[in-house]
């Protein structure tokens, strides 16, 4: 098969987008379709401070790339989790991270949640959960408050995740299979900050492919951690993208399609803004002082005090 803008042989074909294109128009091409998406979906300007939450993965750490290669103010935020496994998943993750802002001379700003608040995410869930379940609800409130938190403080006008339209079609799948009005009028490339103390979020990734994202790091000879974390299996969310690419298989640009027209219909006004109550009856925690629906303290707070009552 041969690149449609230069006829060399193509590395990379898209069948969604009926393009086939070689090493170097498909890497130019990456960078482009990102700066349409930041553009049509308003997500920042280039005066802006941004700070990109790298896993030390394909997505984030390609993401970083993209914007430093468009010459944005970005600087990166590794969250250490302490997950260990037979991997050293966080160790390993954290190294990669580090070496690919030292190659490029960008800040990476680290928080060790252990070093932190006293206790790995494993550690906090097996204490609150008492090792019932898997750490991943823990460790997602803990990322979501750790990410806002360094972002206001920091003073940066963005945050910016890597989450790519394999990410956001599984979302949907979920929120849609249970029909969460909530979620699925937040759900969007864009969710803008607002008065309770949330930081503006978005997710320049989010019209990309997965296996895109993956050949993009690959031909930019992008180290990233190949495993995924030790828990993320059997999770709804791998379930999803399973089905989903299954779907893609016999009708390639399905997953696309689902993803653009939600956010089609939503433009067009099918969710009414009443159905997202969520955000209206926050307020802000005692302790920390970002926004949360709990009465009293947030539920990291919660989590935090009683690691200490434990310890
Ligand atoms: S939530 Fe769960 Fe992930 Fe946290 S514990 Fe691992 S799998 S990293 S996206
Ligand atoms: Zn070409
Ligand atoms: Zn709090």
């Amino acid at each position: 098969m041969k690149c449609r803008k230069c006829g060399a042989t193509a590395v990379v074909h898209m069948r969604q987008h009926h393009l086939a294109l070689c090493k170097t128009h498909f890497l130019d091409w990456i960078v482009e379709q990102t700066q349409r998406f930041i553009e049509k979906y308003h997500m920042f300007s280039p005066q802006e401070r941004l700070l990109v939450a790298v896993s030390g993965g394909k997505d984030s750490l390609s993401l970083w790339d993209i914007l430093w290669r468009l010459g944005y103010q970005v600087d990166g935020l590794y969250i250490g989790l302490g997950i260990e496994g037979g991997s050293d998943y966080s160790n390993k993750s954290h190294q990669l991270c580090e070496d690919f802002a030292r190659e490029r001379a960008l800040k990476l700003l680290v928080v060790d949640v252990a070093g932190v608040y006293g206790a790995s995410i494993p550690e906090i869930a097996a204490i609150t959960h008492r090792g019932r379940e898997k750490p991943c609800s823990v460790c997602g409130i803990s990322k979501r408050h750790i990410m806002n938190r360094v972002a206001r403080e920091g003073g940066y006008d963005v945050l910016v995740t890597g989450h790519n339209l394999d990410d956001e079609a599984a979302v949907l799948f979920g929120n849609t299979m249970n029909w969460i009005p909530g979620y699925l009028v937040r759900q969007s490339p864009v969710l803008e900050a607002d008065e309770h103390g949330f930081v503006r979020k978005v997710k320049p990734l989010c019209r990309i492919y997965e296996r895109e994202m993956a050949a993009y790091a690959f031909l930019r000879g992008i180290e990233y951690i190949y495993e995924e974390c030790p828990h993320v299996g059997g999770s709804t969310t791998l379930y999803y993208k399973d089905i989903l690419n299954r779907m893609e298989m016999d009708r390639p640009g399905a997953k696309l399609n689902f993803y653009l027209t939600f956010l089609q219909a939503k433009e067009g006004g099918l969710f009414a803004p009443q159905a997202d109550r969520g955000r209206d009856t926050l307020s802000a925690c005692p302790t920390c002082g970002q926004p949360t629906s709990a009465p009293g303290e947030c539920s990291f707070c919660r989590m935090v005090l009683r690691i200490k009552e434990i310890g």
